[in-house]
C-alpha cells in the first residue's frame, strides 16, 4: 500500500486529493495546523479514513516529526497562504509560508534520506503580466507578493531537484474551483451571492476589478494531474489547464442563469475595497505537453461547474 503525505488537506485541493488518493488505495497522512477554532467543514467525512498530523509550514521539525511518522512514498505541499489579495496585507507571513515554506519541506525529505517524491503547488500566478496563451517555457512577471513567494517555492523545488536528484514535480495549475473553495475568492463569492439573492437573504453582490479573465477548471479534474505527475519515470513540470478563458462577467451571467436571471448586473456593486495593488488581467494556459505525456484532459466544463456550485450553496444555505 502506497502512503501519501499531504499539506494543507483542510483546504479545497487537499481534502478533494485525499478524496482520490484514498479511492485509489493509498494510505494517507494530512498535516493540520493548530487554530483557535477548529476548521474541518472541507475534512469531516475524512475523519476515520486519513491521519491528521499536526504541523506546520512555519517550522521545520513539525515537519520533519510529520515525515518520519507518517514515512510516505509521495509529499504533496499544498498548504500555503493562498489568497492573492490578502498577501498584499501580509507579504511577510506570504513569503514564509508560501515560499520558505516549500523550501522547509524540502530540507526534511533531504535531512529524511529516504526516496520520498515532492509534489510542489506552483501557479499561473507566476507568469502574471501575460498576454497570450502560457506554457511550461513561458516567461514569469508575478505581480503578488503571493505569487512571487510562489515563484521562490517553484524555483527551489527544481534546484533541490537538480542539486540533490530529488523527485521533485511542480504542477503549474491554473485557477480551479468548486464547492469547497474558500468564499474570499471571486468564484465562490458569486456562486454563494447568487444563492443568497436566490432564497432572499441578500440582494447584491459587492466585487471588484470585473475586467480580469481567468482560465477556470474544477478541483476535482486538477487534483488527478498532481497524482499523475508523480507517476512519471522522470520528474517534470507540468501546466495544467482549460485552455479557454472567460470573464468575471461571464461567470456572473452564467451562476445567474443557474436561478432564472438573466439580467445579472443589477445586481452586481463594484466596491473599490476589493480592487488590488496590482492586478492579473489574463490568464489562459495550454496543457498540451500534460495532455500529452500524462494523458491528462480536464472533463467538467465551465457552465457544469457553475451549476454545481451554485446548487451546492443553495442546498448549504437552505439547510436542506
Ligand atoms: P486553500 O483552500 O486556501 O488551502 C490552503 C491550505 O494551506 C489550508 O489547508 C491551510 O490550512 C493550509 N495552511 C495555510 N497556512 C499553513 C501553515 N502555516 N502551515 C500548514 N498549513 C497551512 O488552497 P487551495 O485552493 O486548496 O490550493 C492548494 C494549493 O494550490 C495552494 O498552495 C495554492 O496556493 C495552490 N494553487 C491553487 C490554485 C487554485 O486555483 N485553487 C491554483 C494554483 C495553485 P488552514 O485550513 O489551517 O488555513
Ligand atoms: O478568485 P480570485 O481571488 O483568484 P486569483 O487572484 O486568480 O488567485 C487564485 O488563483 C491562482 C491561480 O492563478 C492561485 F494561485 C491562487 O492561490 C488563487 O487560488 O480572483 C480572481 C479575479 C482577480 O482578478 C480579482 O481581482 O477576480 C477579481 N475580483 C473581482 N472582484 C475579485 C473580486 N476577487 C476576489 N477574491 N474578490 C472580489 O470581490
Amino acid at each position: 500500500m502506497k502512503k501519501a503525505l499531504i499539506t494543507g488537506i483542510t483546504g479545497m485541493d487537499g481534502s478533494h486529493l485525499a478524496d482520490f488518493l484514498l479511492e485509489k488505495g493509498y494510505k494517507v497522512y494530512g498535516i493540520e495546523r493548530r487554530t483557535s477554532t477548529k476548521n474541518r467543514t472541507n475534512i469531516k467525512h475524512l475523519e476515520g479514513k486519513v491521519t491528521f498530523l499536526m504541523g506546520d509550514l512555519s517550522d521545520q521539525n513539525s515537519l520533519l516529526r510529520c515525515l518520519k511518522e507518517a514515512d510516505p512514498d509521495e509529499v504533496y505541499n499544498l498548504a500555503a497562504q493562498s489568497f492573492v489579495g490578502e498577501s498584499w496585507n501580509t507579504p511577510e507571513q506570504s513569503a514564509d509560508i508560501t515560499g520558505a515554506g516549500a523550501l522547509r519541506m524540502l530540507e526534511a525529505i533531504r535531512v529524511y534520506e529516504k526516496k520520498v517524491k515532492f509534489y510542489q503547488a506552483s501557479t499561473s500566478e507566476m507568469f502574471g503580466k501575460m498576454e497570450h496563451l502560457a506554457n511550461e517555457n513561458t516567461k514569469f512577471h508575478p505581480r503578488s507578493p503571493y505569487g512571487v513567494a510562489k515563484l521562490y517555492a517553484h524555483w527551489i523545488t527544481i534546484n533541490y531537484r537538480e542539486s540533490y536528484d530529488m523527485f521533485n514535480v511542480c504542477g503549474l495549475l491554473f485557477n480551479h474551483e468548486g464547492e469547497r473553495r474558500g468564499k474570499e475568492f471571486v468564484s465562490r463569492k458569486i456562486t454563494d451571492g447568487v444563492a443568497r439573492i436566490h432564497l432572499g437573504l441578500s440582494d447584491s453582490i459587492s466585487l471588484g476589478n470585473l475586467d480580469s479573465k481567468r482560465d477556470w477548471g474544477y478541483a476535482p479534474d486538477y487534483v488527478e494531474a498532481m497524482w499523475l505527475m508523480l507517476q512519471q519515470d522522470k520528474p517534470n513540470d507540468y501546466v495544467i489547464a482549460t485552455g479557454k478563458d472567460h470573464t468575471i462577467g461571464e461567470f456572473l451571467s452564467s451562476a445567474f442563469n443557474v436561478i432564472g436571471i438573466d439580467d445579472w448586473k443589477k445586481y452586481v456593486k463594484q466596491d473599490s475595497r476589493f480592487m488590488r495593488p496590482a492586478e492579473v488581467y489574463y490568464l489562459r494556459g495550454d496543457s498540451t505537453k500534460a495532455k500529452k505525456e500524462l494523458g491528462w484532459t480536464p472533463t467538467t466544463t465551465f457552465d457544469e461547474m457553475i451549476t454545481k456550485m451554485v446548487k451546492n450553496d443553495i442546498k448549504l444555505l437552505s439547510g436542506s
